[in-house]
């Protein structure tokens, strides 16, 4: 047996098909999930409950940056704003118009709201209220999905004294007037701090009940708030490894020598791309970062050159001579294999290589902060 078709062979078994035209199509079909496939998430519930600060806090912005929500203004709109993920482009926040005002009866609310386009709901109540109910159940009506935070519970927490008293109380509120529509789970968040109090359940919760294909999105733009949220985007992005090295085009079943390696690269970068706003590694996350922890020192960081290159270089603006250097540079099994067809296994290993070292970057980030 060649070496060649000893490597198809891992490539076809790697992703549990049997033949290469299925690998193919699989593993195109994971890279589609991977880049593209949008989530629309609906956030919802009465007027000064937060819904837009929990916006900005899921975008890792903060009121005033630019592309932020407007907080603490009464709402004059009566359509849903979208907020596209700054670095996940296919993940949009709908800011929808709180429900109750005088504009709306939950009927025409529901109908104006087009409530079919959206993935899942977010509830957000900062004080259970009757619309809270009207709504939940209107979405449970319409078969989707519906998730109940009660928000601001930092200021609950700060004004009515013993914290683990307080949060079950809270819980318990909510509980007992959701209590009807089947015994939803409560998530207890502060839109100030979504490291502190049960954010992560929230996404853990909404990672194992999403169709599979909508998962990596969602993971992929959730804020990193603990060292447990980075090690699953990592895991993530190995795990579609298989999918990006055959994807690349690196497993021609014919090999030509001098075949342009444009076409790899695109697929190659755009995956380090991915990891490298995923795991926070961009300027503008680190920055943030270290103000929330306070360790200016975080910035000057010395970051491994080629991650450098990384965050100048956009993929679509850049040639693909350049990403070939860069990835010479980054992984130097690249440099001996470029003038040839990069095979199956050399791309998995360059696209493993380099996820390591992003990983680890962000790992050695997130241990400073
Ligand atoms: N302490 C605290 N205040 C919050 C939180 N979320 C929102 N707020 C404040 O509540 C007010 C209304 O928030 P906003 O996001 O504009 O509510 P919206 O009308 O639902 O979009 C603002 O003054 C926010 O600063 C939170 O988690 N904790
Ligand atoms: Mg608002």
């Amino acid at each position: 047996m060649s070496s060649q078709s000893s490597d198809i062979k891992r490539a076809i078994r790697m992703s549990g098909e049997f033949t290469l035209k299925r690998a193919k199509k699989k593993a195109q079909e994971q890279i589609d999930h991977l880049f593209n496939v949008s989530l629309h998430v609906a956030v919802t519930g009465e007027t000064g409950t937060g819904k837009s600060t929990f916006i900005n806090a899921y975008r890792g912005l903060r009121h005033g940056d630019e592309g932020a929500a407007e907080t603490g203004v009464t709402e004059t709109t009566t359509e849903p704003t979208p907020y596209e993920h700054p670095t996940v482009p296919n993940v949009v926040l709908w800011d929808l118009p709180g429900v109750g005002s005088i504009k709306f009866t939950a009927k025409t609310y529901v109908k104006k709201m087009q409530f079919e386009k959206y993935d899942f709901f977010l509830i957000i109540s900062d004080r259970f209220k009757e619309n809270d109910f009207m709504l939940a159940k209107a979405i449970q009506k319409r078969k989707k999905k519906f998730y109940f935070i009660r928000s601001k519970v930092d200021s609950a927490v700060q004004h009515e004294g013993d914290e683990g008293t307080i949060l079950s109380k809270i819980r318990k509120d909510c509980q007992e007037n959701l209590k009807e529509l089947g015994n939803p789970p409560v998530f207890l968040i502060s839109s100030k701090d979504l490291s502190a109090f049960e954010f992560e359940e929230l996404v853990s919760t909404l990672n194992s009940e999403l169709p599979e294909h909508k998962k990596y999105a969602l993971l992929q733009s959730v804020p990193i708030t603990s060292v447990a949220m980075l090690e699953k985007k990592i895991s993530m992005f190995k795990k579609a490894i298989w999918a990006a090295a055959i994807a690349s085009g690196g497993i021609a079943a014919v090999p030509v020598p001098g075949l342009s390696f444009a076409c790899d690269t695109v697929i190659v970068m755009s995956f380090f791309t991915r990891c490298y706003y995923a795991f926070g590694l961009d300027d503008r996350s680190i920055e943030k970062l270290s103000e929330r922890v306070n360790k200016p020192e975080l910035k000057s960081l010395k970051k491994a050159p080629h991650l450098k290159e990384l965050a100048e270089s956009s993929v679509l603006r850049m040639g693909a001579s350049a990403a070939g250097e860069f990835l010479c540079s980054m992984v130097p099994v690249v440099g001996n294999a470029a003038a040839a067809t990069m095979s199956f296994s050399m791309t998995r290993d360059l696209l493993e290589n380099g996820l390591t070292v992003l990983a680890d970057e962000a790992r050695m980030v997130l241990k400073e902060a």
